[in-house]
Order: C-alpha cells, then sequence, then structure tokens
C-alpha cells in the first residue's frame, strides 16, 4: 500500500482556497465494491469530497458572478474545482449527479463512520444534517487511511425526534420520504416558510444549528430542488 498521508494532506491543501473538505475515504472490498472501470481503469480507493455548513458559499457565489447563465451553477462549480484537483493528483472525479448515480451515502458512511437520520440525509455529529458531498476522487491504488471507527450517533439519544413532526403536510409519516406531498406543498404557494428559510423538518433538528446553511444558500438549494 501506498501511504497516502502525503496524498491526503496535498488534496486537503489543493481543496482549502474553495472552502472544501475531505470527508474520509477508503480501499474497496466486497462490502463497498468499486464502480465499474472509467475509461477502462478500475478505482482501488475513494477520497470523499464536500462541506460543513456554508463553507464554500462564498467561492461559489464569486464564481458565479462570472457564469450567471450556467444552467446548474453548483453542479458545474463542483466538477470544475474538483477535476482540476483530480488531474493534479492522478485521480478520477466523480460527482453525485452522476448517472448512473454512485452510491454517495453508503461510501460517506464507510468513509467518515456517519449513520442516516430518520430523514435520510446522513447526521454528523458536530455538523448535524448541515453537510454535503460534491464529489468523490478515484484512485487506481490503495491508498493507506487513517482509521475511521463509528462517529457518535445523536438520534439514538434525541427523545422527541422533533425532526419528524414539523413538516406541515407530514411528508415523514410513513417511516420514509413522500416526495411527491413535498414538492406540492411547495408548488402550493403555501410553501413559503420552506422554500425561503429550509426544509421545517431539517431545521429542526437541534444538532449542529450554528452550521445550518444562511439563508442565500439555503434558498438556492430548496429552490434548485422545488424546480428539480
Ligand atoms: C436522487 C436523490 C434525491 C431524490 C430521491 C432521494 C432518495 N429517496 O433516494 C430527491 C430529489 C427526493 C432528493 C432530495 C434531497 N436530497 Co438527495 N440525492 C439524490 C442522489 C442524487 C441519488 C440517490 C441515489 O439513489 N443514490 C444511489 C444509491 C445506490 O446510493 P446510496 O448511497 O445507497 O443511496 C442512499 C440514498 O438513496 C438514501 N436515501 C433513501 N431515502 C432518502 C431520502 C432522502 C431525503 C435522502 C437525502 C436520502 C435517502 O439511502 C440510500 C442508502 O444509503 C444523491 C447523490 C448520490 N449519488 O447518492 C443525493 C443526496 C442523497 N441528496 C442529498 C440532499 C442534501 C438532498 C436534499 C436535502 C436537497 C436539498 N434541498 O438540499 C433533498 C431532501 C428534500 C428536502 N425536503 O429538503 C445529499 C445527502 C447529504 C447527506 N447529508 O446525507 C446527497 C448525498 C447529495 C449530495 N450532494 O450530498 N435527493
Ligand atoms: S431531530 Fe433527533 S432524530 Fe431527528 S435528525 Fe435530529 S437528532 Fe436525529
Ligand atoms: S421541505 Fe417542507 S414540505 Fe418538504 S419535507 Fe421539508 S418541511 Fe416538509
Amino acid at each position: 500500500m501506498i501511504n497516502a498521508v502525503s496524498t491526503l494532506d496535498q488534496i486537503a491543501a489543493a481543496l482549502e482556497p474553495y472552502g472544501l473538505v475531505l470527508r474520509g475515504g477508503f480501499v474497496f472490498d466486497e462490502a463497498n465494491s468499486a464502480p465499474p472501470p472509467i475509461e477502462g481503469v478500475r478505482a482501488k480507493s475513494v477520497v470523499l469530497v464536500g462541506h460543513y455548513g456554508s463553507s464554500i458559499w462564498p467561492h461559489f457565489i464569486e464564481w458565479r458572478r462570472y457564469r450567471p447563465d450556467e444552467p446548474d451553477p453548483l453542479d458545474a462549480w463542483s466538477k470544475e474545482v474538483l477535476t482540476g484537483v483530480a488531474g493534479k493528483i492522478g485521480a478520477k472525479a466523480v460527482f453525485p449527479s452522476d448517472t448512473p448515480y454512485l452510491p454517495f451515502q453508503q461510501w460517506a458512511k464507510r468513509a467518515e463512520g456517519l449513520l442516516a437520520s430518520p430523514l435520510g440525509l446522513l447526521i454528523h455529529p458536530e455538523y448535524g444534517l448541515w453537510h454535503a458531498y460534491r464529489g468523490a476522487l478515484l484512485f487506481d491504488r490503495a491508498l493507506d487511511f487513517p482509521g475511521c471507527g463509528p462517529q457518535r450517533y445523536p438520534c439514538d439519544d434525541c427523545q422527541d425526534k422533533p425532526c419528524l413532526s414539523a413538516c406541515p403536510v407530514n411528508a415523514f409519516s410513513d417511516g420514509r420520504y413522500d416526495v411527491v406531498r413535498c414538492r406540492a406543498h411547495l408548488a402550493s404557494g403555501e410553501g413559503g416558510a420552506c422554500l425561503n428559510g429550509g426544509c421545517l423538518a431539517r431545521r429542526a433538528c437541534p444538532v449542529g444549528r450554528e452550521h445550518a446553511y444562511n439563508a442565500p444558500q439555503m434558498r438556492f438549494h430548496m429552490n434548485a430542488f422545488a424546480q428539480g
């Protein structure tokens, strides 16, 4: 195995100017098999890249000033940044919106030891529900990652589970997320609180509230989702 520390340090340094962070990684095995070969090369390791809170926002907004007409601006920004970083370190960048969908949440569980909240989003013990993935770097070699055990799972200690009762149309009532009901509410003219301030179920979670996205980022994601 190749010692990954210098590679990981290199990636972290390359991501830092964009407010992006390393979100762990692992060597593929039977439990988490590699995606099909890309350009004839099968990946051996994966490193996840994302953000906590609004760390990317000022960098993305600055970039967007010069690309006001980009149809999927956050995806386009992520692709530009990560493809550049991947080229410098001999990796291949892949993205959450690539189809067929790559199992980003399964990878993230393994890479950072997170578990899913009742909403479907992975919950982080410090940042709560306020984090996401912007891409992943695939390597054709086995990197030697520092170990990552399971993290504390905040939902175990959360008696009242306010996330499950905060949605005005009970989109999480049957143990699953009713996306049709959610989108109908957003389109009904009654969903202003969600569209402008963010999903009320997500906002009801007490964990990592101080890392909730800023207002423009909240509106951006909700409007992109509502139009999606
Ligand atoms: C399709 C999709 C959706 C669909 C369907 C989700 C679903 N039922 O699976 C819709 C459009 C509903 C959706 C909505 C949202 N999504 Co979405 N979505 C995806 C996407 C592109 C593919 C999911 C998939 O099928 N993967 C393929 C399978 C094989 O991979 P997987 O890891 O096994 O998939 C897991 C998920 O499907 C998950 N899951 C099951 N039910 C639900 C329900 C929800 C709400 C979510 C988020 C996940 C989820 O369980 C699977 C097993 O771990 C992923 C990115 C990705 N490539 O994974 C983002 C992703 C799961 N979404 C994400 C987010 C943030 C959202 C939104 C909050 C968007 C927003 N507004 O910001 C919303 C939630 C709605 C709301 N009210 O706010 C994040 C989750 C980050 C995290 N902290 O866990 C991801 C990882 C994208 C990213 N860039 O980080 N999403
Ligand atoms: S409100 Fe409680 S159960 Fe819901 S996501 Fe937050 S910690 Fe987990
Ligand atoms: S965005 Fe609003 S309607 Fe949709 S799940 Fe969240 S709280 Fe419910």
